[in-house]
């Protein structure tokens, strides 16, 4: 007899919201919207407007909100976004001291009640988060990932798009490294339906993209006084469907790199395929020596951050 999926969503703010309306509109399964005791209303009120929403869309999904780790037994799929987002002015590195109890806290939990679900971490500061949360819960490195590349790399598809003149549907990107200000956006594999985007897009306005793409954050932060949320939700769904229904699909994503690109000990963004066994393979690309000295820099941020959180263990 076939079962719905369970899909735990620990944090109901914006994105945790976003990620419950999406989850439900595609029938990926039965949505348990979690937060803390303080704003267990707030979880189930915003809960019970989504399974309203199935009413009118026309989907069954059941969406429930609690503050009751009991109920995500079993989870299939977790998506995290508990913790503070980014205010004007700060970096996402600024967020380490609040976060960190906090992914403790969740991984503790997940861990004791889910610890074979494929899990996906939002929450900043993204690539030491996610490598906390592993730590904490002792998970499988192919159970583990963190959402920044698609969504990095969604954000340069539109800009290229947008430049050239054509539709985003037929422009692909990858960014790789770190989800913050060093991140490496790889030009050389962007294309427009397989053509380079060099011989579409003048030199200098790629230049100025590969820049925008790397505070594409900070500039919707310091427009909303918030962090995005709409597209880092739909990117992180992308990561769950694939999972869920085995679509083995390249998604640059944060992983535990144990020798891959040179890098040991350390998650950071690099493209995987993603499919019914969680990250079922890395794939490791050519690049270039400015490539590489690039994504050293992004590694070496990465690492500074996660050696702050190792020390606090
Ligand atoms: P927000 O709307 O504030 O929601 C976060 C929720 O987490 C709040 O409802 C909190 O009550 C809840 N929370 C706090 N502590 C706990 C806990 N211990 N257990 C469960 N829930 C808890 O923020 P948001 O949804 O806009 O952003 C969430 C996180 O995602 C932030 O850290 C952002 O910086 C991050 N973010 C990451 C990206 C990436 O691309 C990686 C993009 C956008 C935002």
């Amino acid at each position: 007899m076939p079962t719905r999926k369970k899909i735990g969503l620990i944090g109901a703010g914006n994105i945790g919201g976003e990620l419950a309306r999406l989850v439900a509109n595609k029938e990926l399964g039965d949505v348990v919207l979690f937060d803390i005791a303080s704003k267990e209303n707030f979880a189930k009120g915003k809960a019970l407007d989504l399974e309203q929403n199935g009413s009118v869309l026309g989907y069954d999904a059941s969406i429930r909100g609690t503050s009751n780790w009991d109920d995500l037994q079993g989870a299939d799929v977790l998506i995290i976004t508990a913790g503070v987002p980014r205010k004007p002015g700060q970096s996402r590195d600024d967020l380490v001291a609040t976060n960190l109890p906090i992914i403790r806290d969740v991984a503790s939990n997940a861990k004791r009640v889910c610890p074979d679900a494929f899990v996906i971490v939002i929450s900043n500061p993204l690539d030491a988060m996610v490598y906390e949360y592993k730590r904490v819960v002792g998970a499988p490195k192919e159970k583990v990932v963190g959402m920044a590349g698609v969504l990095d790399s969604a954000r340069m598809q539109l800009f290229l798009a947008r430049e050239a003149g054509v539709s985003v549907k037929d422009v692909r990107t990858t960014v790789l490294g770190g989800h913050g200000d060093d991140m490496v956006p790889v030009l050389g594999y962007c294309t427009i339906n397989g053509i380079p985007v060099g011989q579409v897009i003048a030199k200098e306005k790629l230049d100025a993209i590969v820049e925008r793409t790397r505070k594409g954050g900070g500039e919707i932060v310091g427009l909303m006084g918030t962090s995005a949320y709409y597209a880092p939700a739909t990117s992180a769904v992308a990561m769950a469907e694939a999972y869920l229904l085995d679509q083995k699909r390249l998604l640059p994503s944060a992983v535990y790199l144990d020798g891959e690109y040179g890098y040991k000990d350390i998650f950071m963004g690099v493209p995987v395929v993603i499919g019914g066994k969680g990250v079922e393979k890395i794939v490791q690309i050519d690049l270039t020596d400015d490539e590489k000295t690039m994504l050293a820099k992004s590694a070496k941020s990465v690492q500074s951050v996660i050696d702050v959180v190792k020390k606090s263990a």
